[in-house]
């Protein structure tokens, strides 16, 4: 059994590869289970008669590092010998070792975040190192070893913004404080360039956003207020797919408090704008809630190139900052003021805690994909797959708004 946060760039290579080479036949689309069985024949062909050591296992992962293009954390379970963790050479998504000590000895689990560690009542040991991999055996055995010759630590950024709940702790790092420090850092930039903004009140989006609404807040002396109610019992409109159902479940989710907005000049703080959907969306409920002027912060820099290490961002076409600038996309989603984070700004949001990161994924915002093996023919690819999708979902957003009526009318 496997479970992988991150996503494999060769995945149809390696497919190919697997069917021609080594005579497996993978029945889905997803690059996990081409990961799965990448591990699996190198187990194979590593075991003495069928039989596994942590060496042997040490030397399948070496393998699957040297097979394997992309980003990978990945939790495994080898029926009849143990758990098995690793992550890839250039550490983009992370992964923790959590120990319990009880009479019996100590128990260990391994996990993307360490809230899980926290939850179970475990206690954070470390993070697994770029490239390192451990193996638990059914006796609670632990073993370690690092399997790929030539490693970099490269977190994703977008982790630290969004992604990972704020009280994590990811590479020694605590998210809540990264977030907070992004807030002093807009605040900064707010005193330092936009010092005619007349700014009566910051209001988060919920939730991601408050850490860094606060501290700006804080920052800019003015006072922070909620003015936005989340719908608990509705999911991420980040991930839904098709516009037109993200677009009416900004409505759904979130609701203005009226007072908080009328005759005020508000700033709005959200963690990032990737399309924009939201920021549009949430302007004018503003608006519509009486607010004077609408200015938006947001707490990363534009997003402007798509994600391919595992994050769900979509292709440029879909992105609003791909091929516009900041001053377009402040009229596309219909702000007064848009501040961004500036990119150095964030990465030492982070660095600030813990010098040892001295490197970062940060492509979705710069381009400069860290594996140093992402093409523009893949990129294309994926552009070809996602509007593919893409209109599939458009079909079936109609579906759903039918639906809709017909429950309500
Ligand atoms: C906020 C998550 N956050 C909100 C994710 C929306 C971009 N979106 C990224 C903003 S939370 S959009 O974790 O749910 O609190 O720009 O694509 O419309």
């Amino acid at each position: 059994m496997l479970g992988h946060n991150g996503n494999l760039i060769n995945s149809e290579e390696l497919k190919e590869e697997m069917f021609r080479q080594d005579l497996r036949h993978i029945n889905t689309s997803s690059d996990s289970e081409v990961l799965l069985n990448v591990l699996a024949h190198e187990l194979e062909k590593g075991s003495v008669k069928l039989r596994l050591d942590p060496q042997t296992i040490f030397s399948a992962v070496a393998n699957v590092h040297r097979r394997c293009k992309g980003a990978y954390t990945v939790t495994a379970m080898i029926a009849g010998y143990g758990v098995l963790a690793f992550r890839d050479p250039y550490g983009i998504r992370p992964a923790v070792i959590g120990i319990n000590e009880t009479d019996a000895g100590p128990e260990y689990m391994v996990a993307s975040e360490s809230v899980a560690i926290d939850a179970l009542g475990f206690r954070l040991l470390r993070d697994i190192a770029p490239g390192e991999a451990v193996f638990i055996d059914e006796d609670g055995n632990f073993y370690s070893q690092q399997c790929a010759p030539k490693t970099t630590l490269n977190p994703c950024i977008f982790e630290f913004v969004y992604l990972a709940r704020p009280d994590s702790l990811i590479d020694g790092v605590s998210v809540y404080e990264t977030r907070l420090n992004m807030g002093e850092k807009l605040a900064e930039k707010i005193r330092r360039d936009y010092k005619h903004l007349d700014i009566d009140v910051v209001i988060p989006i919920p939730d991601s956003s408050r850490p860094s609404a606060m501290q700006l807040a804080q920052g800019l002396g003015v006072a922070y207020r909620e003015g936005f109610v989340k719908n608990r019992y509705i999911g991420r409109t980040f991930i839904m797919p098709g516009q037109a159902v993200r677009r009416k479940s900004v409505r759904q989710k979130l609701n203005a408090i009226g007072m908080e907005f009328k005759g005020k000049n508000v700033m709005l703080v959200d963690d990032s704008i990737v399309r924009g959907t939201t920021s549009q969306e949430i302007v004018q409920m503003a608006r519509e809630a009486g607010a004077r002027r609408v200015y938006f912060a947001s707490a990363a820099p534009p997003v402007r190139f798509p994600n391919v290490y595992g994050i769900d961002m979509p292709t440029r076409a879909e992105l609003i900052a791909a091929h516009r600038t900041e001053a377009e996309v402040c009229a596309e989603i219909g702000a007064d003021a848009l501040i961004y984070q500036d990119l150095e700004a964030l990465k030492e949001c982070v660095r600030k805690l813990n010098p040892r990161l001295t490197s970062f994924e940060t492509s979705c915002f710069d381009g400069h994909y860290i594996t140093g093996d992402v093409t523009s023919d893949y990129l294309s690819a994926i552009e070809v797959r996602r509007d593919a999708a893409r209109d599939s979902e458009d079909e079936s957003d109609g579906a759903q708004l039918d639906l809709n009526l017909v429950a309500t009318g």
